[in-house]
């Protein structure tokens, strides 16, 4: 485990759940490594923002990018090398706003990774401003009478562009090792949308209490007409409502890399652009 660990004192505020779900994710990527995997079969990408700073506490190669584009940069790992095991973490800010063109054609693209938003409703490192994922009525620094505008629902819009992978979890670290436990094992892009307060500037709705399981409700995530009821059961504005948490929706679907010859002779023969001979 200390190989995972850098030297980089973490920054993050005490308390913060972030720290989980550093945690949830090094304790993945520990078992992959019992479990026979190579660190250099991993490859992690940051945008900008407190989310981003995981990347310098995970010994794992990859590259922390420009704020909103994990997704491209993810992608062009993919490209160059698609035998390594891509995971993006995004901030909701990084991945709704800044990234969000990214992230509506790169669930079409259904490349192999995962992608991991820690949504804590705010950007946070520039002290709080409002995002696509704030509920109506919120006061910052931009909207000091209250955000007006409509939050996004982002399972919604995963489903509707037909994700093979949809999950929502909390902050925790058992639900964050649970959830990319099984997007590691499925092949295609897993979406994975993990809720956190920001102890700071989007303090806590009762979430812990809001929470329930869906697979402890033995929802079918193979059913899309039922992931979509589900996906509804919760919107941002709804500070009462019932969340669900767990897998929406399970099914894979050809990938990028099986759709493209040469993508697909590198895959198969585990090999990189840097092992072909020009
Ligand atoms: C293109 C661009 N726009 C704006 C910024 C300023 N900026 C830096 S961090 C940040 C907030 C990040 O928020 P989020 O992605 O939600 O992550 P969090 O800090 O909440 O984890 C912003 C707006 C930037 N660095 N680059």
């Amino acid at each position: 485990m200390e190989n995972l660990n850098t030297m980089i004192k973490p920054t993050w505020c005490p308390g913060c759940f972030n720290f989980q779900i550093l945690t949830g994710v090094k304790n993945v990527v520990f078992n992959e490594l019992n479990s026979g995997k190579k660190r250099d079969e991993f490859a992690i990408v940051s945008g900008i923002g407190c989310h981003a700073k995981i990347f310098d506490y995970l010994n794992i190669n990859g590259i922390n990018t420009l704020h909103g584009r994990v997704l491209p940069t993810c992608f062009g790992i993919k490209i160059g090398n698609p035998n390594l095991k891509v995971i993006g973490f995004s901030g909701d800010g990084d991945a709704y706003a800044e990234g969000m063109e990214h992230l509506v054609h790169m669930a079409r693209y259904n490349v192999d990774m995962k992608y991991i938003i820690h949504d804590n409703q705010v950007f946070a490192l520039t002290t709080g401003q409002s995002t696509p994922t704030t509920e109506i009525g919120f006061k910052d620094k931009t909207n000091p009478l209250g955000a007006k505008l409509n939050p996004l629902n982002p399972i919604k819009l995963m489903l509707s562009l037909n994700v093979g992978f949809v999950a929502r979890v909390f902050a925790d670290v058992k639900s964050v090792e649970d959830v990319l436990k099984e997007a590691l094992k499925y092949k295609g892009f897993a979406f994975i949308e993990v809720i956190q307060p920001c102890l700071i500037f989007h303090q806590d709705t009762g979430f812990k209490e809001r929470i329930y399981s869906l697979q402890e409700a033995k929802h079918d995530k193979t059913n899309i007409t039922e992931a979509l009821k589900k996906a509804e059961e919760f919107d941002y504005n709804d500070s009462k409502s019932k969340i669900p948490t767990g897998i929406f929706y399970q099914k894979e679907r050809e990938i990028f890399e099986d759709k493209f010859e040469q993508l697909k002779k590198l895959k198969d023969k585990k090999m990189s652009w840097k092992d072909i001979k020009r």
